[in-house]
């Protein structure tokens, strides 16, 4: 087991890191969910320097700072809706989330990241899918970074997380 990722429950806003990634929306707008606490800890000064980036298309990432937060950083992706029937390549959109959040955690040289569970709340993807993406690409970029947390804030969360993790031979 790599001892540099961790399953933690909890809550993303408390973080001491130098990146948490949010589970935002195309217009980067703060609305509910692990997005809305983000944005109301974080400050106005989040939602000013938002307006700025010009919105982020479905699995893409982009990076602002952390304002109030612990976090220095904050990278806003934005997970597929699950629940919309018409698009099609969900799991490639949702794991192209994690590949470029962890590329722009690179490009700025961020060493501890924490990633909440993506598309798994109002979006609604599979809570088992979304443990399988994510745990793959933690393991797919671990060897750059000093910490690599995912938090579940839900009990059935973490439990198929650990599920997960725990069967995979390594
Ligand atoms: N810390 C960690 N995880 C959390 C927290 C928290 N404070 N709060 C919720 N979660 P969601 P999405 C978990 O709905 O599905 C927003 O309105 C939650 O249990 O926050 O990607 C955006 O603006 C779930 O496992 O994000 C978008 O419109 C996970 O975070 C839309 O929701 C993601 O749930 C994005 O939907």
């Amino acid at each position: 087991m790599n001892k540099k990722i961790e399953i933690i429950k909890g809550d993303i806003i408390e973080f001491d890191v130098d990146v948490i990634v949010n589970a935002a929306n195309n217009y980067l707008i703060g609305g509910s969910g692990v997005d809305g606490a983000i944005h109301f800890k974080a400050g106005k000064e989040l939602d000013i320097a938002c307006q700025k980036l010009n919105g982020c298309m479905t699995g893409e990432a982009k990076i602002t700072p952390g304002f109030n937060l612990k976090a220095k950083y904050i990278i806003h992706t934005v997970a597929p809706k699950w629940y919309d029937t018409k698009l099609e390549n969900k799991e490639e959109l949702l794991r192209n989330c994690y590949i470029n959040s962890y590329k722009v955690a690179k490009e700025n040289n961020l060493k501890t990241i924490a990633f909440p569970c993506l598309g798994a709340g109002v979006y609604m993807v599979p809570i088992d899918i979304s443990a399988k993406i994510t745990i793959n690409e933690a393991l797919n970029n671990i060897d750059f970074f000093d910490k690599i947390i995912l938090v579940c804030f839900k009990d059935d969360d973490y439990k198929c997380y650990n599920e997960y993790f725990n069967n995979l031979k390594f």
